[in-house]
């Protein structure tokens, strides 16, 4: 499988601020774990960026060559109608991860928009959630290719 591993704004500070919250791993790192987890049977290509409509275009561009969606939007999880309305649009099989719980943090951060549009939400597990989301969407795309195995 081919899957888009997209990380929204600011986590490219991972590890380097507020590793209180967010752990002291950085965004290269849980790339390479992510890498390292989908070899050799799975393909991934990330992208980072602290820009809405970057983040849109790759999820339309990956409409082309991806068979699902990993993805961390940062803030843009509570504010962006538009980012929900691109996931929604491609139809490609969506799970959304975040290193913290935002359940349990201000009231702002319970809401995501875009979990409504995905298959599921993975949160609080730190970079783990990133890993577990994976699997269960690699788990996903894998009995959707071979109903009943
Ligand atoms: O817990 C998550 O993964 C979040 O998506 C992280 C976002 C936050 O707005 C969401 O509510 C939950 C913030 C990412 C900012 O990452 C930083 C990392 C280090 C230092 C500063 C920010």
């Amino acid at each position: 499988m081919e899957i888009l591993v997209l990380h929204g704004p600011n986590l490219n500070l991972l590890g380097i601020r507020e590793p209180t919250i967010y752990g002291t791993v950085t965004l290269a790192e849980i790339d390479r774990r992510l890498q390292e987890a989908a070899a050799p049977d799975h393909a991934l290509r990330s992208l980072q960026s602290n820009h809405e409509g970057a983040l849109i275009d790759a999820i339309h561009e990956a409409r082309t060559w991806a068979h699902g969606i990993l993805i961390n939007p940062g803030a843009y999880t509570h504010t962006s109608y538009a980012l929900r309305d691109a996931i929604a649009g491609v139809g490609l099989p969506t799970v959304e991860v975040h290193l913290s719980n935002i359940h349990a943090r201000e009231p702002f951060r319970h809401i995501s928009l875009l979990a409504p549009v995905c298959l599921g939400q993975i949160c609080g597990f730190g970079w783990r959630s990133y890993l577990w989301g994976l699997q269960a969407l690699l788990a996903h795309l894998e009995e959707e290719s071979q109903p009943g195995k």
